[in-house]
């Protein structure tokens, strides 16, 4: 793989359309150029192969001016494109795992939208994402904009699921963190709950720094639904948690998401208060999942509970237990952790 200049900030340099350096400089020697790996294969099956250029990838944005330009696409980004982003940059893989409506897509959308309000939160700014237009696209239908009066989000269908891209700076760094947050069906992880489908085929999960399961917060506030709906979120919780394929420095968390819906009813805040010990002790009994209680878009349009503190989690680097290099990268938690 060799690499080509995809910027200078000389003036005049005819670099960037393939001529020579305007000093007579390589492109190792030249400070003043930003340079992209070059790259022809085939795209891989899967996070383990080689590596070719973002699909769709179409325009590039800067995104926060301070200089961490990202090409956007039209769509999420296929296991490949995000395996390319994290051998170029490293950064966090976050699994969001849940059956159909538990709020996998309002959640990570909504994660973007606090960004959109405002360039800052929790102590992040927004630095770019080459999934701007497959962001705005799950928000669109929750904007007043569309007319809708309830909120909601469309289904995910398998045609369009992959990986959102969040780049987000620190407040306290230099560097920004590449976050790529999974947006698939609910009917995979329906699919690995019931035994018909076994973990690996959930893409990304052998990569994933955080896994977070959810439990459907709608579910838990209707009494015929409360017992399944815990029952079936712990059997993937076991599911995910008991794969081999998981890396061991994978930090889990259990969100209870649409908690408006909870914290509008005693009777469904005290069936999880009285669960949420076993529910949280009972699988990884060494390390328990991180508990969110997380409403990313109530229903009455008030602002979202619990999305600093889940963003918190998602920018803490993973626990070291057993700390081994990812097979078939070089991304490894130091790694990780050295660019927070
Ligand atoms: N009241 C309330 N509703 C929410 C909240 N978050 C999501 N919802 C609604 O829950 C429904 C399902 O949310 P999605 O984000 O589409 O769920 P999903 O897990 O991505 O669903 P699939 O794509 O089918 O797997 C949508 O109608 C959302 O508007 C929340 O915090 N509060
Ligand atoms: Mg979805």
């Amino acid at each position: 793989m060799s690499t080509v200049v995809v910027s200078c900030e000389k003036a005049g340099c005819p670099a960037p359309e393939g001529g020579a350096c305007i000093d007579g400089l390589t492109v190792e020697e030249c400070p003043n150029v930003q340079v992209e790996p070059e790259l022809d294969e085939e795209f891989p099956e899967d996070l383990s192969e080689e590596q070719t250029e973002p699909q769709g990838a179409d325009t590039t944005v800067d995104g926060d001016g301070e200089g961490f330009p990202v090409h956007t696409s039209e769509t999420t980004l296929a296991p490949a494109d995000a395996q390319l982003l994290l051998t170029r940059s490293g950064g966090c893989v976050v699994l969001l795992a849940g059956e159909e409506e538990t709020g996998k897509t309002t959640l990570a959308s909504e994660l973007y939208g606090r960004f959109v309000e405002d360039r800052g939160f929790a102590g992040w700014v927004f630095a770019g994402s080459q999934t701007l237009i497959a962001f705005e696209e799950r928000l669109h239908d929750s904007r007043l904009a569309s007319q809708r009066s309830v909120p909601v989000t469309r289904r995910t269908p398998y045609s369009a699921s992959g990986f959102l891209h969040l780049r987000l700076l620190p407040a306290s760094a230099s560097a920004p963190v590449d976050f790529l947050l999974s947006d698939f069906p609910g009917e995979l992880f329906r699919r690995v709950r019931e035994g018909q489908d076994d973990p690996d085929a959930i893409d990304g999960l052998s990569r994933s720094d955080k896994i977070a399961v959810l439990v459907d917060g709608a579910r838990l506030a209707l009494p015929s639904e409360r017992e399944m709906a815990l029952t079936q979120s712990r059997r993937l919780l076991q599911r995910l948690a008991e794969h081999s394929g998981v890396e061991s420095t994978a930090d889990f968390a259990v969100i209870v998401t649409k908690w408006d819906e909870v914290a509008c009813d005693p009777r469904a805040e005290a069936y999880w208060e009285q669960h949420r010990d076993q529910f949280l002790h009972e699988v990884l009994k060494e390390k328990p999942p991180t508990e969110f209680r997380i409403a990313a878009r109530p229903a009455a349009h008030s602002p979202p509970i619990g999305l600093d503190a889940f963003l918190e989690w998602l920018g803490r680097p993973p626990s070291m237990r057993g700390a081994t290099p990812l097979p078939g990268t070089d991304r490894h938690p130091s790694r990780w952790l050295s660019r927070i």
